[in-house]
């Protein structure tokens, strides 16, 4: 059930970001994988608005259900985001990280165009789904919550929160999956080597803050691609060039006690857990115009 729910989400998000089929193709042209399956994904991530009846206190019911477990916390003052990890039942299924909105924390302006979308929304809509039906979760997930919003709108957005007029107009759409490098042949098990290798078939990296972040304990280390631009159409039948999704590449390096572990009996439970704010900071500017500008 979980596992056709992550296929229905991988699938629409593959068909919508060239980069994923890309990099999986690269991959195994290389002879890194035979097959798409070898790859381990670490995490996929979600947006969400911070307002009643949505944000995460009403997405996370979905994976809570499916038997993920609500870990740490994290607060970007900058970026007016809080964000929470979530551990898988089974090492097999990916972490989710879901970021939210501070939206009392944006302008006036800001709040009443967002309100004025979301305010359709007049109950929890996870609570009206079976979630044990995983065709309706499937459904829900790619569907659009409010309505199509005005470019102007989305321009006004973007102007103070990059972050806020992606979620208009994306809603749930997957942000990013990402490959765990720490497991891949020797040369690629890096994020330094698996870099290299991404440049070397012209994938744009994201640089804010360097193109590898390094979490303070140095066993995290993350990069991105750089989200490319797709054609979005607005109400009215405007259209625009806005940041669609990215792909993320995560090194998670194994934990100074079980240094002396020989590297056949290394599992997921030995290497280095969770998230870290720092690096997230700069992995959300994947899709900021700072960065896509090297993109498009
Ligand atoms: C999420 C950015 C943070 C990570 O792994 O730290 C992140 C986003 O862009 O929505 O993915
Ligand atoms: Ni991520």
């Amino acid at each position: 059930m979980l596992s056709e729910i992550l296929h229905g989400l991988m699938s629409r998000y593959q068909e919508r970001v060239p980069d994923v089929a890309a990099v999986i193709d690269a991959m195994i042209g290389e002879g890194i994988i035979a097959k798409a399956s070898d790859i381990e994904n670490d995490h996929i991530a979600f947006r969400t608005m911070g307002v009643p009846h949505l944000g995460v206190q009403s997405l996370e019911k979905i994976f809570l259900h499916y038997g993920y477990t609500k870990r740490e916390h994290y607060y970007f003052a900058g970026k007016k985001l809080d964000a929470w990890w979530y551990a898988p039942p089974e090492p097999q299924y990916p972490r989710i990280f879901i970021s939210e909105l501070r939206v009392n924390d944006l302008s006036e302006t800001a709040q009443r165009i967002i309100h004025s979308y979301t305010d359709d929304v007049k109950s929890d809509p996870v609570d009206a789904l079976n979630l044990d039906d995983s065709k309706a979760v499937d459904t829900f997930l790619h569907s659009g919550l409010w309505r199509t919003p005005t470019l102007e709108d989305f321009k006004t957005l973007a102007a103070e929160s990059e972050y806020a007029a992606w979620v208009i107009y994306n809603r749930y759409y997957l942000n990013h999956f990402t490959v765990s490098v720490h497991n891949l042949p020797a040369g690629y098990n890096t994020a330094a080597g698996f870099n290299a290798f991404l440049e070397k078939h012209g994938f744009v990296l994201n640089d804010a803050g360097g193109k590898i972040k390094a979490s303070p304990d140095g066993n995290l280390l993350q990069s991105s691609t750089v989200a490319r631009m797709i054609e979005a159409e607005f109400a009215g039948g405007e259209t625009y060039k806005i940041a669609g999704s990215y792909v993320e590449f995560a090194e998670r390096r194994v934990l100074p006690e079980f240094a002396s572990l020989p590297a056949s009996e290394i599992r997921r439970e030995h290497r280095r857990e969770g998230f870290e704010a720092g690096n997230a900071d700069k992995i959300f500017e994947s899709t900021y115009s700072t960065q896509t500008k090297k993109s498009s």
